[in-house]
């Protein structure tokens, strides 16, 4: 007997390459549904340290594409997480973030869209995506869980409302809330 999970959720794959849009690069790889999926395809695919530079992997629920204009995430904002510099603790973090995710056992995961994981060398993110940045509450309940479920340090996270991210200029994003 397999574990059902409460949503479905599709994992994505993007690899850079200038000659493309940055839309036509996000490639949907499977969904799943239940414990034991989630655990085969883990096995069989590669740990994000082990992706080239300028990859990412994105997991979201099922129906929700890992972007901004998508109508889940258009009102929304991400928990950027400041990650470590070594391969282990960068997999696993990623890996913990994930189970956080799938097993939804704490309040407002209804906002939780998904977590994206980037691969840019000393600047690796992991985030996590909401739905609604205006709901102060769920916002801040997600991150005080998150914070606590990674055992992360006070002040390595920022909540950013991906509406400053479509509009940054130079490489900065201003952060509204940091826990
Ligand atoms: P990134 O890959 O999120 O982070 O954004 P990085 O700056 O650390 O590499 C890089 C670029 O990808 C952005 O400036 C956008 O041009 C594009 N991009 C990223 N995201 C998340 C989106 C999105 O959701 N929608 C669109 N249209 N472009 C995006």
């Amino acid at each position: 007997i397999k574990h059902p999970l409460e949503h479905t959720w599709t994992l994505w794959y993007l690899q850079s390459d200038r000659s493309k849009s940055w839309e036509e690069l996000q490639n949907e790889i499977t969904s799943f549904d239940m414990v034991e999926d989630f655990w085969s395809l883990y096995t069989h695919i590669k740990p994000p340290s082990e992706l080239r530079f300028g990859s990412d992997y994105s997991l979201f629920k099922k129906g929700i594409q890992p972007m901004w204009e998508d109508e889940a995430n258009k009102f929304g904002g991400r928990w950027v997480i400041a990650t470590g510099r070594s391969k282990f603790e960068l997999d696993k973090l990623w890996l913990d973030v994930i189970l956080i995710l799938i097993g939804e056992s704490f309040d407002h995961t209804e906002e939780i869209c998904g977590a994206v994981i980037n691969l840019r060398g000393k600047q690796n993110k992991i985030s996590v995506w909401t739905a609604n940045g205006q709901n102060e509450g769920a916002v801040i309940h997600i991150g005080l869980k998150l914070r606590e479920m990674l055992r992360l340090p006070p002040l390595q996270m920022q909540y950013q409302l991906h509406k400053d991210s479509m509009t940054k200029q130079g490489s900065m994003v201003k952060s509204v809330y940091c826990l």
